[in-house]
């Protein structure tokens, strides 16, 4: 009898790539992506990353895999779709309520994704023994959406990330760095045309150009990453939103097809994430922050930049019922608390 030939490596390291929860993989040349360190180093010499400091501080790794590790050969780019099932701009005229991003209503996608990376890498290292890899999620210094958009997986729309044909913006992305030579896919095709749908969806104007993103004003970056009072001539335009930001990625006509049966049920909202209550969140002390938020991404923030997001919401709102919890925390610990919760009394006054 003879013995059935197997698949090529590629297309049972995509098998299993699926079955981990993966739906989008492809493959690139470490190499595709050559424009993206020059890029990366225009923005970070406009100061277009603000405060974060760890972008500029391995920028050379960033800037290309060989950078961070000489012997990668191939990229292995993964999606897991978090797609939503309800508006994510549902909440925009509910000032009684807090907007979560989609992204952060589930569970912490670093550690679902991160998991099923490893397994994915196990596995094709037990195939191809003497092979080696390393994996990543979001937080090491990887240029995700480039070497996605080289891999096949999409392409980098004007608001940036990668857009799919099949996923819309509602991917979040993961990378596998191996010594292998894989065969690598095509490149993704540039598919926004004449659109402009996200540039003119943002509320804070952080977009310079069509794919150039202006951290400093992007409320994911003020509203996350961003330590400190935000800056006044922002506050306005952040409305209720207490955690990221989906407007660009909403606005995108992509979405509609966007696949809801492949969305990973661990990113399916928890029921206090969908809609939480502003007034909830402004009485949060540390301890029932980490109770509330354990399991989530939004526990990284701590209480501090949550109740000062918090404060600005309640500031926007129109709402005087929050006076009595705001005056309150103009004594808080935080100073940007504080300060947040003097500027949104000064809001409900005018
Ligand atoms: C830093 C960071 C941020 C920063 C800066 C955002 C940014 N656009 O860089 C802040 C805090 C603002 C942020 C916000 C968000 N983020 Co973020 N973030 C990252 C991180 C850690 C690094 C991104 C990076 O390298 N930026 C540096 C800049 C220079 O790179 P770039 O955006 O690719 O810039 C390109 C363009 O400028 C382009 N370019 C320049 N000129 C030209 C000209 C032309 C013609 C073209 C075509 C392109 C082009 O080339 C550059 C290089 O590729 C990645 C994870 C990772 N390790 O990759 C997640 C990541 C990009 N974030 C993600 C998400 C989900 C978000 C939010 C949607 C979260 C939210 N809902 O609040 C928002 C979206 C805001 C936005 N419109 O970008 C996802 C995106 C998934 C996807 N499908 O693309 C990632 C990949 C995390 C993950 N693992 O899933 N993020
Ligand atoms: S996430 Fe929001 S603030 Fe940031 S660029 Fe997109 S629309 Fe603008
Ligand atoms: S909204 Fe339009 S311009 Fe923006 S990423 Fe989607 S298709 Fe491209």
């Amino acid at each position: 009898m003879v013995a059935e030939a197997l698949p090529p490596l590629e297309q049972r390291l995509e098998a299993v790539a699926r079955e981990h929860g993966f739906a989008a993989f492809g493959i690139a040349r470490a190499d595709a992506a050559p424009q993206t360190a020059a890029r990366l180093n225009q923005w970070l010499a406009e100061g277009r990353h603000g405060g974060m400091i760890w972008m500029e501080n391995r920028a050379e790794q960033r800037g290309s895999p060989q950078g961070l590790w000489p012997d990668v050969r191939s990229v292995i780019a993964l999606g897991m779709s978090y797609a939503p099932g309800l508006d994510p701009l549902a909440l925009a005229d509910r000032p009684d309520r807090g907007r979560i991003s989609v992204y952060a209503q589930g569970a912490d996608y670093h550690d679902i994704v991160k998991k099923a990376l490893k397994a994915v890498a196990r596995w094709l290292v037990a195939e191809v023994p003497g092979s080696d890899v390393k994996v990543f999620v979001d937080t090491a210094p990887v240029m995700e959406k480039p070497l996605s958009a080289a891999a096949g997986l999409g392409w980098q729309g004007k608001h940036s990330n990668l857009v799919s044909r099949d996923h819309g913006s509602w991917l979040f992305l993961g990378a596998i760095y191996t010594t292998l030579d894989l065969a690598p896919g095509d490149p993704g095709r540039d598919r926004c045309g004449s659109c402009s749908a996200c540039q003119d969806a943002c509320p804070t104007q952080a977009f310079p150009a069509p794919y150039r993103v202006d951290a400093r004003r992007c409320i994911s970056y003020l509203t996350i990453e961003h330590d400190g009072p935000i800056p006044l001539d922002l506050r306005r335009g952040i409305g209720n939103r207490v955690y990221g930001c989906d407007d660009c990625l909403a606005a995108c006509p992509w979405n509609k097809f966007a696949d809801r049966a492949h969305a990973h049920r661990a990113f399916l909202p928890r029921a206090e994430m969908a809609a939480p209550s502003l007034a909830d969140l402004l009485a949060l002390d540390d301890a029932e922050f980490r109770q509330v938020f354990a399991g989530s991404p939004i526990k990284r923030i701590g209480r501090g930049r949550m109740v000062r997001n918090a404060a600005i919401a309640a500031g926007n709102s129109g709402d005087a019922r929050f006076r009595a919890r705001l005056e309150a925390l103009t004594d808080d610990e935080t100073p940007m608390v504080a300060d947040a919760a003097r500027w949104a009394l000064g809001e409900l006054a005018s």
